[in-house]
């Protein structure tokens, strides 16, 4: 397994999120990736890179997934939100103000707090100063991890990075997350001359964002296993009746899972996803993995535990697929080095 990561991702330090009226402190923590590292270095998992991507190839690969006036706000939007008030750099930037259906979203505000709202879709993922940059190290992490395994040096790469990236839109951050790293890995093995790509998304939550950017196209299909958004986060998509759209149609696989799912049952979720993956016929698979599936996660509710992960890994492994693992969710500090590295090392030894 070759690891990509870079340090970088320390810029992003969001202080609160919203929750119940209150501010509370973010679970999404850079101690979350201090952990996983460290797990990795332990058990001495194979070499750990630093992307060599230079900004311009990683410009041009942010547009091909978001679109530029959402990726002009938010390289900016530190230093709008300080030049408001200076004393805003002591505090993170949260919206609180979004464009209901029937609302302008063609015409770009010029209020800070409008295009807060305009691009995003929750008040749970504060910008914060080094946000832009360690997303965007995060990104390059996620496109070289996708060359790695195209290239065929290696079987399977790990983007070990944060901010995650599967709620990310076109247009719209939320769910912790900026710059879509799953979907940037996928349109990577497109653009290296893979032809059918697979992005498999096993965090407890719905890919939201890798869903929409890839719903009417044929060439990527995309499988999410997840709890169930009549009661999960992110609520308003990962039903399983999207299927995909246009020439997208069958190329969208939902398979939400009540709270309180077991291993037994949420494997038996993954061999449907793995059997579409195969029936696809995939050249190159992307994993988005999210380990708050754990039992001890302090905001999901499925129960897999420590030992179910080599098993993930060893399934994942079966479908014999150049693959990139890209790093989503886990929010059990502690344990999250340990379920991580269980997938990767059952992959690895598979
Ligand atoms: N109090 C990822 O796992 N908030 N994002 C849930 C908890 C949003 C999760 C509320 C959870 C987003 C990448
Ligand atoms: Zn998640």
């Amino acid at each position: 397994m070759l690891t990509l990561h870079n340090p970088l991702h320390h810029l992003h330090q969001g202080r609160h999120e919203m929750f119940r009226g209150h501010l509370v402190p973010c679970h999404e923590t850079a101690q979350r990736l201090d952990h996983v590292l460290a797990e990795l270095q332990r058990r001495a998992l194979g070499a750990l890179r630093t992307p060599a991507l230079d900004d311009a190839a990683l410009d041009a690969a942010l547009a091909q997934i978001h679109s530029p006036r959402y990726l002009r706000f938010i390289e900016h939007a530190w230093d709008e939100w300080v030049a408001l008030d200076p004393a805003n750099a002591e505090h993170d930037a949260l919206p609180s103000v979004w464009p209901a259906p029937g609302m302008r979203r063609d015409v770009l505000p010029e209020s800070f707090a409008a295009r807060m709202g305009l691009f995003s879709f929750d008040a749970g993922t504060p910008l914060t100063a080094g946000s832009w940059r360690a997303a965007r190290a995060g990104a390059a992490c996620a496109i070289e991890a996708a060359r790695a395994v195209s290239a065929g040096a290696v079987r399977g790469a790990f983007a070990l990075s944060r901010p995650p990236g599967h709620h990310a839109g076109t247009d719209f951050f939320g769910g912790y997350c900026f710059l879509n790293n799953a979907a940037l890995a996928a349109q990577a093995l497109r653009d290296s001359g893979r032809t059918r790509v697979a992005v498999l998304d096993v965090d407890y939550h719905h890919g939201n964002g890798t869903q929409a950017i890839f719903y009417e196209r044929a060439d990527v299909l995309t499988v999410s296993i997840h709890g169930d958004p009549r009661t999960e986060y992110p609520f308003f998509l990962g039903h399983a009746d999207e299927r995909g759209a246009g020439a997208g149609l069958g190329f969208n696989l939902n398979l939400p899972l009540p709270r309180g799912t077991d291993f037994a049952r949420w494997r038996a979720a993954l061999c449907l996803g793995l059997d579409a993956i195969r029936a696809f016929r995939a050249d190159a698979l992307v994993v988005a993995l999210g380990v708050d599936t754990f039992e001890g996660d302090p905001i999901s509710g499925f129960r897999l535990r420590s030992d179910d992960y080599g098993q993930v890994g060893r399934d994942i492994a079966g479908a014999a697929l150049p693959t990139a693992f890209i790093f989503e969710g886990g929010y059990a500090v502690a344990e999250v080095g340990i379920n991580t590295v269980n997938v990767l090392e059952a992959f690895d030894a598979a």
